[in-house]
């Protein structure tokens, strides 16, 4: 991606320095002159991000000011500062959180056009050409300078590492096999690496905005959860290529974004969570699918989700029921609700066997609290108070712990390690202080883990799951989640699906 020299030049030239007192029309200019040529016609991205409400809503308004300002370390945002009055760099920001003139769209001609593909994979071995057992390699996301790490997780080295497009988020799925990972970034772009070759396959720009994806149990089907606009696009596996576009419009006619999408591998479909109606949608992925939803009409909009351990019901969030609401995705019924007030983030929720019992237990994020539930009689069984409000929590079958974050508490650097059997805290580290800690994934054979230090300066610390000693640290930018491979391709107990 090139500056934005080009455009700051341009505007020094002809207006020496951007005169003072900018309002929204003068911000509207500004960024004509000085982002777009890097942010797109209509804000919705090119070589840079989309810069389009729903793209920025996650940032605060001073940092989306601060960026302007400063641009970003180690990218080529540019600051315009120097460039831009206070007051400009204040509308500008105001600017970019409204939504642009022209209402934006990305339909199937725009994916198709967006495709490349990178390398024919019928020419690449079909053997993995690195020494690194292909079912216990880490797929790593790396934040804060927007790349991706392949770990060797016997070694716990770097194998490769490569830039992602802004923001990937989301669990990278992977095909049944292991060879391939799929990775979506918020802004649409879906991308294919070959772990087997440490190679970009093929990437394609499913939609403006996107949620997830998911990829079918015989690995031949990804489909993409689009906010913006909202739709599904089914791409063909092998290479990205479109195969279709589906409206998310419920059975009234209302327009919905997508929540997310998930692999239900023993029902041999794709469930799909609709965030504006009250459906969720089942698309069958046996042979010649048509793609055709059957729906299912729930009590509320569903934001996040969890599987029962036998794939026949779903665990949802609802606020109309403070808290969850079971679904049973045969019959389409709801089953019950659960009182779950602490907000909680069920799709980071993970299961396991207590005295020969499932139990699920989930974090939540507004309430300090980890909710462990009987899945048998969906009722909650324990509420572990926490140092605070948590994002993820992680296992493995091999684990007597159970690990947490407290994401949303001023003492993030705090990790729990909840006791299965106890349902206790055992354990709480720190094992940077200062500086947030979350997110687990264990080894295949689940005897090490790897926890991130989620910092710039920050590191993905691996520990001996049986006696919690750290055993290597490898210093990496932000590292959000990360992906071992046979735990994914086994749909393993104790990681998320
Ligand atoms: Fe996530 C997974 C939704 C904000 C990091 N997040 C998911 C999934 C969903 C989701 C539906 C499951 C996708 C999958 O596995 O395919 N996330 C949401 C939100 O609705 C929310 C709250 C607001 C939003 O803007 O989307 C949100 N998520 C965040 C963050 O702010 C995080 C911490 C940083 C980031 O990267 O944006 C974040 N989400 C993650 C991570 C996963 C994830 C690391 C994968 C978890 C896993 O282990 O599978």
């Amino acid at each position: 991606m090139r500056r934005c020299w080009v455009a700051m030049l341009w505007i020094g030239a002809s207006h020496g320095a951007v005169t003072a007192g900018a309002d929204l029309e003068q911000a509207e200019r500004n960024y004509q002159q000085l982002c777009q040529q890097c942010h797109g016609v209509n804000r919705i991205g090119g070589a840079g991000p989309a810069l389009l409400p729903q793209s920025l809503g996650r940032i605060k308004p001073g940092e989306i000011r601060q960026v302007i300002e400063n641009g970003r370390p180690a990218s080529q945002m540019a600051a315009f500062g120097a460039l831009l009055e206070p007051a400009q760099i204040d509308a500008l920001a105001l600017y970019l959180q409204r939504p642009p003139s022209v209402a934006p769209n990305w339909n199937e001609a725009d994916i198709r056009q967006s495709h490349r593909v990178l390398v024919d994979v019928a020419t690449l071995p079909n053997q993995p050409q690195h020494r690194a057992d292909p079912l216990n390699l880490f797929v790593v996301v790396e934040a804060g300078d927007h790349h991706v790490a392949v770990v060797d997780g016997d070694r716990f080295e770097v194998l490769a590492r490569f830039a992602s497009h802004f923001a990937v988020h989301g669990g990278p799925k992977f095909s049944p096999d292991g060879r391939f990972v799929y990775l979506a970034s918020r802004d649409g772009w879906i991308s294919l690496y070959d772990l087997h070759n440490l190679k970009l396959i093929a990437e394609v720009r499913a939609g403006l905005n996107t949620r997830n994806l998911a990829v079918s149990k015989d690995g031949r089907w990804v489909l993409v959860g689009n906010s913006l606009p909202g739709n599904l696009a089914v791409l063909d596996a092998r290479d990205l290529s479109l195969v279709k576009t589906i409206a998310t419009l419920g059975s009234d006619g209302q327009a919905s974004r997508v929540s997310a999408v998930y692999t239900a591998a023993p029902r041999n479909s794709f469930i799909v969570a609709l965030k504006d109606v009250n459906e969720v949608w089942e698309l069958s992925t046996g042979p010649n699918p048509d793609f055709v939803p059957r729906r299912i009409e729930v009590q509320d909009h569903l934001d996040d989700f969890s599987f029962s351990p036998d794939y026949r019901q779903l665990l949802a969030t609802s606020r109309k029921a403070q808290g969850g609401q079971v679904i049973d995705l045969d019959s389409g019924q709801v089953v019950t609700d659960i009182s779950l007030p602490g907000m909680p983030h069920l799709g980071s929720g993970t299961y396991w066997q207590r005295d020969g019992r499932w139990v699920f237990a989930t974090p939540n994020i507004s309430k300090g609290l980890v909710s462990v539930i009987d899945i048998g009689t969906w009722q909650v069984i324990r509420q572990i108070p926490t140092l605070g409000p948590g994002f993820f929590l992680r296992s493995h079958a091999n684990s007597r712990y159970a690990w947490t974050d407290v994401f949303f508490a001023p003492g993030n650097d705090a990790i729990h390690l909840i006791d299965k059997q106890t349902l206790e805290i055992a354990h709480t580290l720190r094992p940077m202080p200062g500086k947030t800690a979350a997110h687990v994934e264990f080894t295949h054979d689940g005897r090490y883990l790897l926890l991130s230090i989620w910092d710039t300066d920050g590191a993905l610390i691996v520990y001996d799951s049986n006696t919690l000693k750290e055993v290597k640290r490898l210093p990496m930018n932000k590292p959000s989640g990360k992906y071992n491979v046979g735990n994914k391709i086994e749909f393993a107990e104790g990681t998320s699906h």
